[in-house]
């Protein structure tokens, strides 16, 4: 069973543009929105029928983007309006919509509001943030205090993240109406959705001691999106939230958001990305599976992704970067996007993308980095705090996309020096030496998108885990009789118990990473990081 608004949900199938590092068209080192412009057609024959694009609004880029000081413009970085109007345009020819970033939990401090708040506690924009004589023990994100002092007015004003991105006052009822101006704005202009950043950190609750997820957030959630203007919204909320909290702010009926980024799987290896623990695959089948059986007995539509601009590459976190590369890439990549719910791939993803190395700290761009790594000197090496900030650096997923081998021109990202140094894996991880290689992971994630897209069964059907060999995950898709079963090996060779049902020639194998399998496609025998998928005849 699947309702018709369900079925719009998990028609999407997203690709995330981190626009300074996507593809420079105007020879200046950065990405902007005409490059994305020239590059629809990539987005197209990978088979995305939607962008989330990363915030390319002015900004002082304290944070890259994320503190915002005009949230109606373009950075001049990117282009100008009529630049984001002519990409909409192209993207819409293509049939990929556009759902834009919304950082509603703080502004820049360059900001207006925040250039007039911190002048005097009786100026009318004060209360636009939040501010205290005597600051409680909360901590940024970002490391440090989220406390910072400001003279004229002899108080502290918070901020979850940098000191340059001072946390909205969302209790303040003129706040929200300024925000919901701003999805007002996009809206008007076109846009097809918004991914909101932080969303749950709107709703602190000092009396619980509460950073994020207080009381109000369905309340404030619903003031956003439960408007008839935002009703054709499509909402993709970033939340530490649970199972016990997600039905709160998620789901199908009005008000609530389309989808979630909840994180638990991509914290496999602990919370600390900088200082990960082992690995253990069969913990990422469990928790992967705990959410696909919850999300469907509660109506909820998952996200599905592995990587994003915060995280590392997750080929370099959970699966092989050495000869194995391919095989892991599409292994997780079947593994992952065939589960029920809609896919986000990264850019980088669709060509193997895995993490880069770099002796100098000179190398590296992301504010959390460099905190993490000042702090690191205090107590040890040199040595020893870039081999850590390497591990977990933001920067290891903003480096230029690589579309070419040719080292001139950036790997096809610009003519000019890059904003931050190219991925020093380059010159044999990109694009076009993927789409060259006999195992390509581009052409498998075409095919992929292809089958997803041909299938309904893959889009719309009930997910059911079968309980097969330790470190193997083995799952059904069933719609309206039609079923797909998802073969997934991790790291070795195995035979796996399939399901007696499947072994009879009811089956067609569909999608698979291993070329031979085609030679004998049930074999039951699968080696390191193989996958097959097959559909019922
Ligand atoms: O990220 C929220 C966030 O907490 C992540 O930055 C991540 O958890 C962090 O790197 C700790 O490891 C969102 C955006 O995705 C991120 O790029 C912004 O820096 C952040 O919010 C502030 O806007």
């Amino acid at each position: 069973m699947c309702t018709q608004k369900e079925k719009r949900l998990l028609d999407f199938t997203v690709y995330q543009i981190y626009p300074r590092s996507f593809y420079d068209s105007n020879g200046d080192g950065v990405g902007d929105l005409e490059g994305i412009k020239q590059k629809t057609p990539h987005l197209h024959a990978l088979g995305v029928n939607a962008v989330w694009l990363c915030p390319c609004y002015p900004s002082p880029c304290a944070d890259n983007g994320y503190d915002v000081s005009n949230y109606t413009d373009i950075h001049p970085l990117f282009g100008d309006m009529s630049d984001w109007e002519r990409l909409r345009a192209r993207l819409r020819k293509s049939g990929i919509r556009l759902i834009m970033d919304f950082v509603a939990n703080h502004t820049s401090d360059e900001h207006p509001f925040f250039q007039q708040a911190k002048t005097s506690k009786d100026n009318p924009y004060h209360e636009y943030y939040i501010w205290s004589k005597t600051p409680n023990t909360w901590k940024s994100v970002f490391g440090g205090k989220a406390w910072t002092y400001n003279p004229a007015t002899d108080e502290y004003y918070l901020h979850s993240f940098d000191k340059k991105q001072p946390d909205l006052n969302w209790k303040n009822p003129r706040v929200r109406k300024e925000m919901q101006a701003v999805v007002d704005f996009w809206t008007d202009k076109g846009v097809d959705g918004f991914r909101c950043d932080v969303l749950d950190f709107i709703a602190k609750d000092f009396s619980e001691n509460k950073l994020f997820g207080g009381k109000y957030l369905p309340k404030y959630i619903k003031e956003l999106f439960g408007r008839k203007k935002t009703a054709r919204l499509f909402t993709v909320g970033e939340c530490q939230t649970n199972q016990a909290t997600i039905g709160d702010i998620c789901g199908l009926e009005k008000g609530k958001l389309s989808t979630v980024f909840q994180f638990d799987h991509m914290r496999i290896r602990g919370n600390d990305k900088f200082r990960p623990k082992a690995f253990s695959f069969d913990k990422l089948k469990n928790t992967l599976t705990r959410w696909q059986n919850f999300a469907q007995k509660r109506g909820i539509i998952l996200t599905l992704f592995t990587d994003n601009h915060d995280y590392p590459y997750f080929l370099s976190r959970y699966g092989d970067e050495g000869d194995f590369r391919y095989f892991s890439a599409t292994m997780y990549a079947a593994m992952l996007f065939f589960l029920r719910g809609i896919p986000f791939i990264y850019q980088g993803q669709e060509y193997g993308a895995i993490n880069p190395y770099y002796e100098r700290i000179e190398d590296f761009d992301d504010v959390e980095s460099k905190n993490r790594y000042q702090k690191l000197l205090k107590t040890c090496s040199h040595e020893i705090a870039i081999r850590e900030i390497n591990v977990g650096s933001r920067d290891n997923t903003r480096r230029p996309f690589a579309w070419t081998e040719d080292s001139d021109d950036c790997y096809g990202f610009s003519n000019a020096a890059p904003w931050i140094a190219p991925h020093t894996r380059a010159k044999i991880i990109n694009l076009q030496t993927d789409m060259r290689a006999p195992l390509s992971v581009f052409r498998f994630y075409q095919r992929l998108f292809s089958l997803r897209k041909s299938h309904e069964r893959l889009r719309y059907g009930s997910f059911h885990a079968l309980n097969t060999n330790k470190n193997a995950f083995v799952y059904e898709r069933v719609y309206q009789k039609n079923r797909a079963l998802i073969v997934c090996n991790y790291d070795c060779a195995q035979t796996l118990a399939l399901p007696k049902r499947f072994c009879e020639n009811g089956y067609a194998l569909a999608l698979h990473n291993y070329p031979d399998r085609i030679e004998n496609p049930f074999s039951p025998y699968f080696r390191p990081y193989e996958t097959a998928v097959y559909l019922s005849k």
